[in-house]
């Protein structure tokens, strides 16, 4: 492949830091982003031997930022081949009835604006160049409901809608977007989910070979170096320990 410029969201833990690793391997041009800057320099750091990295300390949800952000990249940083639209979280379980609205607020924040404001600033210059990928990281949660899935299931499938509309949208250009759609992966996300309680984050992996960020980088890894006339719209994928449940069924 050749040397890509590739502007990666969430770079800072999970599937995003493992993102920056595989392609740092290519030699590839990165643009690491999240609201921490500590594990970014970091990254940074051990990145630098192989490539050119560009750390940005930046919260999605934030729609001046973003365009700031993207306005004032380095000169060679400035044409971005590949944007990686992975920032993103769930936040509790509770059903519906008893969330807490300001979690809901977040997550449509993050996985659903935060997601559009990075694709809107960074999409014109893609096909002014008539080139670009946009990878978004949509979930089984966005197509499998359950319970407690409540609003970051809801996020997930706007996810997969936008980038399907996005294709139709491009039809005629060289620009390419693919929904990823993990099942369980062990990460951050639970820990997340669960507000630092680890040990109910460990709890969800227990006894199974959940799926790693590694396995989700090489997914996107291959997906962007099919040749260019292919475009993988969806991409599915478990841990061989997930699978789905009956239907449930309230009995009187
Ligand atoms: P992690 O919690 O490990 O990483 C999430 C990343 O998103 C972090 O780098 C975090 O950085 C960043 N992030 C969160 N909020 C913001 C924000 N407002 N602005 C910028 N960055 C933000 O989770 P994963 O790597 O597992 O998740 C990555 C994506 O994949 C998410 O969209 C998630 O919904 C999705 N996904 C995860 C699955 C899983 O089981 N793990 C399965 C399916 C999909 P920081 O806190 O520094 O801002
Ligand atoms: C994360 C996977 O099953 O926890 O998107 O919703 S799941």
């Amino acid at each position: 492949m050749n040397e890509k410029t590739i502007f990666i969201t969430g770079a800072s833990a999970g599937f995003g830091a493992a993102c920056a690793r595989i392609f740092s391997a290519q030699g590839n041009r990165l643009i690491l982003t999240a609201r921490r800057s500590d594990p970014l320099l970091t990254l940074q750091r051990e990145l630098s031997g192989k490539t050119e990295v560009h750390v940005i300390p930046l919260d999605v949800r934030d729609r001046v930022a973003v365009k700031d952000a993207v306005e004032s990249l380095p000169e060679r940083f400035r044409d971005i081949d590949v944007l990686i639209n992975n920032a993103g979280l769930a936040l509790g379980l509770e059903p519906a009835h008893k969330v807490d609205l300001d979690d809901w607020e977040t997550m449509v924040d993050t996985n659903i604006k935060g997601l559009m404001y990075c694709t809107r600033q960074i999409l014109p210059g893609m096909v002014a160049r008539n080139r670009g990928h946009i990878v978004n990281l949509g979930s089984v949660a966005g197509s499998w409901p359950y319970p407690g899935g409540n609003v970051y299931g809801g996020t997930k499938a706007f996810v997969e809608q936008f980038s399907l509309n996005l294709r139709c949208d491009l039809l005629g250009t060289r620009v390419r977007v693919t929904c990823i759609q993990p099942g369980m992966a062990e990460t951050e996300f639970s820990k997340v989910r669960f507000k630092g309680n680890e040990k109910m984050a460990s709890q969800v992996y227990s006894g199974t070979e959940a799926l790693t960020a590694e396995d989700i980088a090489e997914t996107i890894y291959w997906v962007i170096n099919r040749p260019e006339h292919v475009n993988i719209n969806t991409l599915e994928l478990m841990s061989i320990d997930q699978a789905w449940s009956p239907f449930a069924v309230h009995r009187r």
